[in-house]
């Protein structure tokens, strides 16, 4: 009986249950009909009747020990092989992958262009009081783009409207810091036009530096190098005489590129000048002391040019048929 017993405690605490037949074994050896306990049990019944309290509580406590054993190392088996298994090492479902809007493109590709040459990014309202979009840039009273027929205008509020243009930003760049001032300020801007040329909405890039002694020359440079840089090197440049309420004197710049039968092509491509001397003053920085140049530049227009798009609309339209071409 001692012998058997000690197999029995033997066999449990060695018993390594880590697989389904590591279980079946140790059941058919230890629990089973055949096994250690039952012969136990029958050698037990045969002992003298004094012998059986001595060995009666062990057997018990070994029996139970076994069955726990198996029956713990069972149900931990069945949880583990129920686990859906998911293999980590398999490639990932493909995401279609995405990409910038035209617009978008040209537009970073303008800012960084202007930020390695000194100009930061300036950013403002779209939604402007007439101050800011015309007043303060020298706009006459009467002038057209003043126009119901050509600004958006807030139903009620006449003193708020989309803005024609980004110079607001540029306004109110000079009126809280000092200069020198360098700066870009692209965005939306807004007017009352739709065919396949106008958009109601676009999108505007304007430049503006005040310094001391800035002058024409020193805006040349700055322009030359945007034509090298986004068009390319082999661009020809041309200004021609222009006039803007806020510039003086001012100026359109063209983009040529010489044809098979040695003519140039030209293309508009953007309007500048020199900041008249009343929209320093606005801004209460004195002529006297500072002088500075602007520009404007479409940038759906560029965009169109370098994309070959024939219609500004598709810009607009958010058709995945379009946007999936850039
Ligand atoms: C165009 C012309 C231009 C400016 C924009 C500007 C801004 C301030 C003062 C003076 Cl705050 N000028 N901006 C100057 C000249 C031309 O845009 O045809 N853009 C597409």
């Amino acid at each position: 009986m001692e012998t058997l017993l000690k197999e029995i405690a033997q066999r449990t605490q060695e018993a390594k249950l880590t697989t389904k037949a590591d279980c079946e074994n140790f059941k058919r050896d230890v629990l089973g009909k055949n096994g250690l306990i039952q012969t136990a049990m029958d050698a037990f019944r045969d002992l003298p009747g004094s012998e059986k309290p001595k060995w009666g509580s062990e057997l018990n406590r070994l029996k139970t020990e076994a069955n726990t054993l198996y029956q713990t190392a069972l149900d931990n088996l069945d949880s583990e092989v129920k686990l859906p298994w998911t293999d980590i090492t398999l490639p990932s479902i493909p995401l279609p992958k995405g990409s910038l809007h035209p617009l978008t493109q040209v537009e970073s590709d303008l800012t960084a262009l202007f930020n390695r040459i000194g100009f930061r990014v300036a950013t403002g309202p779209e939604i402007e009081d007439d101050w800011h979009n015309f007043t303060a840039l020298n706009f006459p009273e009467n002038h057209p783009a003043r126009d119901m027929q050509d600004t958006f205008f807030m139903k009620g509020n006449p003193d708020r409207l989309l803005r024609t243009h980004t110079s607001g930003v540029q306004i109110r760049t000079m009126l809280s810091q000092q200069p020198p001032i360098r700066v870009v300020a692209p965005g939306r801007v807004y007017r009352c036009d739709n065919d396949a040329t106008h958009s109601p909405v676009f999108h505007q890039i304007e430049g503006l530096v005040i310094d001391k002694d800035v002058s024409f020359a020193d805006m040349k440079e700055v322009l030359y190098y945007f034509v090298d840089q986004f068009f390319g090197k082999e661009f020809e440049v041309r200004f021609r005489p222009s006039f803007f309420p806020f510039t003086e004197p001012s100026a359109e710049m063209d983009i040529g590129r010489r044809k098979a039968n040695g003519e140039i092509a030209w293309m508009e491509i953007l309007g500048c000048g020199m900041v008249d001397p009343a929209v320093l003053e606005n801004c209460n920085i004195d002529p006297e002391e500072y002088s500075g140049y602007a520009f404007g530049i479409g940038i759906d227009r560029l965009a169109m040019l370098r994309y070959q798009i024939p219609d500004i609309r598709l810009l607009y339209e958010n058709d995945v048929r379009f946007s999936g071409q850039f």
